[in-house]
């Protein structure tokens, strides 16, 4: 455990003047500034104006969240025979953790620099039971930058006890840079041909749906705002918008690579994780102070690169369990660059 409890903040500078903001308390990213096709440097995540109202923060801005991250349904599960009950914080279902996750721990930080790049290793250690949880977890968090402008996030870790663990980061990416609007145009391109259908109630039904000819087909790109505002079943129960986890082909070199014509700017995401939940802020509330504005629906999208809660309950979803004395290895590299 970390007994220092005093909240830091970070910044990762690289020599083309990147730059990512984070903190210790629940590893949140704050603000990520790259520049736009003219060499202007903006923010491209959502971060509160004033950090205090990361304390309470239901939607996770730019957090570290787990121990598994998204829906565990009727926040329970059977492993080897036992149940364990967890926090239902989310109707019946246990999100992201629980109502104590990690995004709400101040991590014991440890910057390093090396030839290639600045980062932090961010150090925790999970008590058995802890959330309702088993097993001792130790976990480290690596956030390093590049100065090819890519920014990795390692996740290590190992239990003593068999548990699940589904560990991600839950940034916003708005790549207008500063606000500028809604992420309606940005356009797409998702290396997966199947996403996890959900019920009215978001856990996913244990179906999984093929891609081919709905608005999930992201394989050759797609604006977002086509699917957010196509009234299809999908994306209604997921208060109109994407909101759904996607299984990755890894086909592709880059599993995401979404761009914004007008500032020029370009995410790829590279990961080993075998899927993302997409979430396009569709229940983000209007009226939050961000650093620079104020909220609203559509203001960024979520790339939650990691394996299935669903694996809990159904077959066939990409497993969340760790075992006893195996190490957790996962990394998801977020590259950012400029095109005309
Ligand atoms: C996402 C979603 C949820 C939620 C939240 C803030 O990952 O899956 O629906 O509203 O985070």
């Amino acid at each position: 455990m970390n007994k220092d409890q005093v909240w830091k903040l970070f910044t990762l500078t690289n020599d083309n003047g990147m730059t990512v903001e984070f903190m210790n308390y629940g590893c949140i990213i704050t603000k990520i500034q790259v520049p736009n096709k003219y060499g202007n440097f903006e923010n491209v995540v959502l971060g509160f104006e004033d950090y205090q109202d990361y304390r309470a923060d239901s939607f996770y801005l730019g957090a570290l969240i787990g121990r598994v991250a998204g829906r565990i349904k009727g926040a329970s599960f059977q492993l080897n025979g036992k149940t364990y009950t967890l926090d239902a914080n989310d109707g019946d279902s246990c999100l992201h953790g629980g109502s104590i996750g990690l995004n709400q721990i101040v991590w014991e930080a440890n910057p390093f620099q090396d030839n290639n790049r600045v980062g932090v290793h961010l150090c925790y250690q999970c008590v058995d039971g802890e959330a309702g949880f088993p097993g001792s977890v130790r976990i480290q968090v690596t956030y390093s930058l590049d100065n090819a402008n890519q920014f990795t996030i390692q996740y290590k870790a190992e239990t003593d006890q068999t548990t699940p663990l589904a560990l991600t980061n839950h940034s916003y990416f708005n790549l207008s840079g500063d606000l500028k609007k809604t992420i309606h145009n940005h356009h797409l391109v998702l290396d997966s041909n199947r996403f996890a259908e959900l019920d009215d109630t978001m856990l996913p039904t244990g179906m999984l749906q093929h891609v081919e000819g709905t608005s999930f087909d992201f394989r050759k790109g797609r604006e977002l705002g086509q699917g957010l505002n196509d009234r299809s079943w999908q994306n209604q129960v997921a208060n109109n918008g994407y909101d759904h986890y996607f299984i990755f082909n890894h086909k592709l070199v880059h599993q995401v690579v979404m761009k914004d014509f007008d500032s020029g700017r370009v995410l790829t995401i590279k990961t080993n994780e075998p899927g993302v939940v997409m979430y396009t802020s569709n229940t983000l509330t209007d009226g939050l102070r961000f650093a620079e504005g104020i909220s609203r629906q559509y203001l960024g999208v979520c790339f939650e690169t990691q394996a299935s809660p669903a694996s809990l309950h159904h077959e066939g979803f990409p497993s969340a369990i760790l075992q006893a004395g195996e190490t957790y290895d996962k990394q998801t590299i977020f590259t950012f660059s400029v095109e005309e």
